[in-house]
């Protein structure tokens, strides 16, 4: 009896495939065969998966380096964007990426908050053989074959340049062989944007005796702690001449404690301001002279990342280093620029 019933069942089944089989054949499924027809390729055209870790979102730099990302991953371009936001801490990020070796993402992309930490989880990426590359700030790992490509900006050649235009400033103003007491605010501890940033403007603070950093203190890329650091310089020192912060968003924060603390800065102030990353609310700043000088530091990297795959997946080699390009903004070029900023 079961033997009688497992035959009618196998014969129902074939019976009825044949008649879909011919249905279809003759067009009585139109929307499935219109599918394949309106898009041939869709069915053989891979989208690209990248998985992306972007390390937060603590500064206006940093929520246009991840637009540019997002305007560059497009479906259009042939990418499916998978992107997660580590929240400014390392185990965010390395969690995101060990998720996208189990999801065997194409590439990975991601923007590491701290320069250290990354050997044993990029070992892991290559063991599954996926290609790494780092965005934005750099990474110092033991082995560079981890990644494949770093597409960033150079923060010991901006630290450098800051130097660079104190220098030449002081000498503009005759000032050169007096006392300058400096302060600096670093931006996150352990990012090669701020540790990069330091030793370039030591490197040229070191040639000058009468340059005197007072202090150092960490106000994490953001205008709150930006704001709470430059306080306690203010407490403690009675005679800052020269503020050196390391992001537009911690200058926002100790512009307001120094006029709190009833002092003015800028080219006709008590105080000289340095600040980097050259966001569009900073550079009105330094139009008005409230910030004496702004060293760019780009977010714009989305293009030059989609470049470096489209070439790799040509087969063709790629630069290990790919810097992107950099300017000095200060009141006697500002105005040239302030239309094409966008962030
Ligand atoms: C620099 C970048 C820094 C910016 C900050 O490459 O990593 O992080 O200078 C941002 O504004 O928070």
């Amino acid at each position: 009896m079961k033997y009688k019933t497992r035959f009618r069942k196998i014969t129902f089944a074939i019976v009825l495939l044949a008649i879909t089989a011919g249905l279809c054949a003759c067009g009585m499924f139109p929307e499935f065969e219109a599918d394949i027809e309106e898009n041939p390729e869709s069915q053989t055209e891979k989208l690209i998966v990248i998985g992306y870790s972007q390390l937060g979102s603590e500064s206006i730099w940093r929520t246009a380096n991840t637009a540019s990302m997002q305007k560059a991953f497009t479906k259009e371009n042939g990418f499916f964007l998978i992107m997660e936001n580590g929240r400014q801490r390392q185990e965010n990020q390395i969690k995101s990426i060990r998720s996208f070796i189990s999801q065997r993402v194409d590439y990975i992309v991601f923007s590491p908050v701290t320069a250290t930490g990354w050997d044993t989880v990029l070992q892991e990426a290559k063991d599954a053989g996926i290609p790494v590359i780092i965005t934005d700030r750099m990474i110092d790992v033991a082995d560079e074959s981890l990644y494949t490509a770093w597409v960033g900006t150079d923060a010991h050649a901006e630290g450098k340049k800051a130097g660079q235009w104190l220098e030449q400033d002081l000498k503009k103003r005759g000032l050169q062989y007096e006392d300058i007491n400096i302060v600096i605010l670093t931006g996150t501890e352990g990012s090669s944007a701020a540790d990069g940033r330091s030793a370039g403007f030591k490197e040229v603070a070191q040639r000058y005796d009468n340059w005197h950093i007072l202090a150092e203190g960490c106000g994490d890329f953001t205008p709150a702690k930006g704001k709470e650091v430059m306080k306690t310089f203010l407490k403690e020192y009675s005679d800052i001449d020269v503020i050196v912060s390391q992001n537009d968003d911690m200058t926002f924060g100790a512009l307001e404690a120094v006029h709190e603390a009833g002092l003015t800065t800028g080219i006709r102030g008590d105080i000289i301001v340095i600040s980097f990353d050259a966001t569009r609310e900073a550079l009105e700043m330094v139009k008005e002279g409230t910030i004496n000088v702004d060293i760019e530091c780009n977010p714009e990297q989305g293009e030059a990342v989609v470049e470096l795959i489209r070439r790799l997946e040509a087969g063709e080699e790629v630069e290990k280093k790919n810097p992107v390009e950099e300017e000095v903004f200060s009141i006697s070029n500002v105005g040239l620029h302030m239309d094409e900023r966008t962030y």
